[in-house]
């Protein structure tokens, strides 16, 4: 079978989710209306490496109803939404994805979703934190030098990485090289993603052009802020229904999407926390009242930890020894490394036991002089290991902008390599596709505003480089 999920008897429920999340997301249904016909993606093999839930099963028969021959797996082991994978699955997508997979699990299903029948690899990728552009980019690095493959690691999914691209260089050796060849770009969903490109970028490791679709304000500045403002304490009440009232939460980071968080912890009456590397991100902070303080000042006193960096090592296994006793600690970043679990799992007498397993991971950890602390999700982004991730209608934001960006591509398939915005033109539209939705009415200029604040009656409003 050129799929695998984890129970077809799902695909009804799974097909009913769907049904319900087009209704939210007006921006991929009116994207399929008006470019179905052309058929602009026709011919092309596109893989998917994005949380396998509703709203991405949406984009994904979006993609097909405009010609592209899709592949599809999911870019973490915790966030796929089985009934939704099953009703993929059953409607002729090749999705490799399961709630619960293991890291061995995880990557053979990404390398699965970059490998057609044939053997070839996709035309483009649809990639979030950059994971199917990783696998490709280190199996060209192995071709040219297969010593890389037995440099020691002590981080065990590259120790799993290594093994699988072991076994492909056993089967062919110059795999990689032609599906590099034949890839014609990437379009990145996420902040992390975005970094990994723009470093890879900096080294001139990177192999064929990216399309930054985070920095899409109807991205970044929806998604990032308004998703995470309704499912980040959607997956803390899901994980462990305590009181968020009158609790006190640390936040680590105060970017796009700590600000969602700060709001979405605000919302249920936590008094938050804050802690920031930024001045700006901690002034703005200041500025909506929260307190900014160091994780090491929040010990004595939170109960609640949740990082949003995309950084490492946020809160260490140090912090958490000396935590206040049933504190819960959960990470809403792309990336478990937010969290020093590795550590926390070595610790000295540390007695770990699962409370919920895979449908909601949950793990209590009891230190030797019997404090507990509660991780979520094993540290894995919290939405969608213990809820559904942001809803519909703000995910139709960011991938009415990942269909865009496909379609980008595929019509500048020879773009010089680099990392690429999506232009402010079609951000704009973007944001249009949404406001009927909501009843908004927008303003019409007329040629003497437009021209006394020097932009186009029909925009774009803002210069490329306004800051939202
Ligand atoms: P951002 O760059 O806007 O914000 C990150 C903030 O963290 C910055 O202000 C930075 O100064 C701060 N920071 C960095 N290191 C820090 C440290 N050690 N202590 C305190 N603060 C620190 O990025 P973002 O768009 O907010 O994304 C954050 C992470 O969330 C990324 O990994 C991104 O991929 C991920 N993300 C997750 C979801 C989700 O649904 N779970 C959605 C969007 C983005
Ligand atoms: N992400 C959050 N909720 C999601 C959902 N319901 N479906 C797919 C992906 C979802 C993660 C996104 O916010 C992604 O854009 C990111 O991590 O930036």
């Amino acid at each position: 079978m050129d799929y695998k999920v984890k129970d077809m008897a799902l695909a009804g429920a799974g097909r009913e989710e769907l049904i319900i999340s087009e209704q939210e997301m007006p921006g991929l249904m009116a994207t399929r209306a008006k470019y179905g016909p052309q058929k602009p993606l026709a011919g092309l093999k596109i893989t998917g490496s994005l949380h396998m839930t509703a709203q991405t099963g949406v984009l994904i028969e979006t993609l097909r109803e405009l010609g592209a021959d899709v592949r599809w797996a999911s870019c973490n082991i915790f966030s796929t939404q089985d009934h939704v994978a099953a009703a993929i699955a059953e409607a002729g997508v090749p999705v490799f994805a399961w709630k619960g997979e293991t890291l061995e699990e995880y990557w053979d299903c990404t390398y699965r979703a970059l490998t057609w029948p044939d053997g070839s690899g996709p035309d483009q990728i649809v990639d979030d934190g950059g994971d199917a552009t990783l696998l490709i980019h280190r199996g060209c690095k192995a071709e040219n030098d297969p010593a890389i493959l037995d440099e020691p690691t002590d981080v065990y999914e590259m120790q799993v990485i290594n093994a699988l691209l072991k076994r492909v260089l056993k089967e062919d050796p110059r795999h990689w090289h032609k599906v590099a060849a034949n890839v014609k770009g990437v379009s990145e969903e996420t902040t992390t993603g975005v970094h990994r490109l723009l470093q890879m970028e900096e080294k001139k490791e990177l192999l064929f052009q990216a399309i930054n679709v985070n920095d899409a304000v109807t991205k970044s500045k929806f998604d990032n802020v308004y998703g995470c403002r309704h499912s980040l304490t959607d997956g803390i009440k899901r994980a462990m229904d305590v009181m968020i009232a009158g609790k006190v939460a640390m936040l680590c980071g105060y970017g796009d999407v700590g600000k969602g968080c700060a709001e979405s912890l605000a919302n249920e009456r936590a008094r938050v926390l804050v802690s920031e590397v930024d001045p700006i991100c901690a002034l703005q902070a200041c500025m909506a009242g929260l307190q900014v303080c160091t994780v090491e000042d929040a010990l004595p006193v939170a109960d609640i930890y949740v990082t949003a960096t995309g950084n490492c090592s946020v809160i260490t296994a140090e912090h958490m020894s000396k935590m206040k006793d049933q504190a819960i600690v959960c990470n809403i970043g792309h990336f478990d490394n937010e969290i020093e679990v590795d550590k926390l799992n070595k610790w000295p007498g540390i007695v770990r036991k699962e409370i919920k397993g895979s449908f909601c991971p949950v793990s209590r950890y009891t230190f030797p002089d019997s404090h507990c602390i509660y991780l979520l999700a094993e540290g894995r982004l919290v939405n969608l290991g213990c809820a559904t991730g942001h809803p519909s209608f703000v995910m139709s934001n960011s991938f009415t902008n990942q269909v865009f960006a496909q379609m980008d591509i595929a019509r500048n398939p020879d773009r010089p390599v680099g990392v690429y915005l999506i232009n402010k033109k079609l951000d704009e539209e973007v944001a249009k596709l949404h406001l009927e939705k909501l009843g908004a009415k927008l303003t019409t200029l007329t040629q003497a505003q437009a021209d006394y604040i020097g932009v186009p009656v029909e925009g774009p409003f803002k210069a490329e480089t306004y800051r939202y």
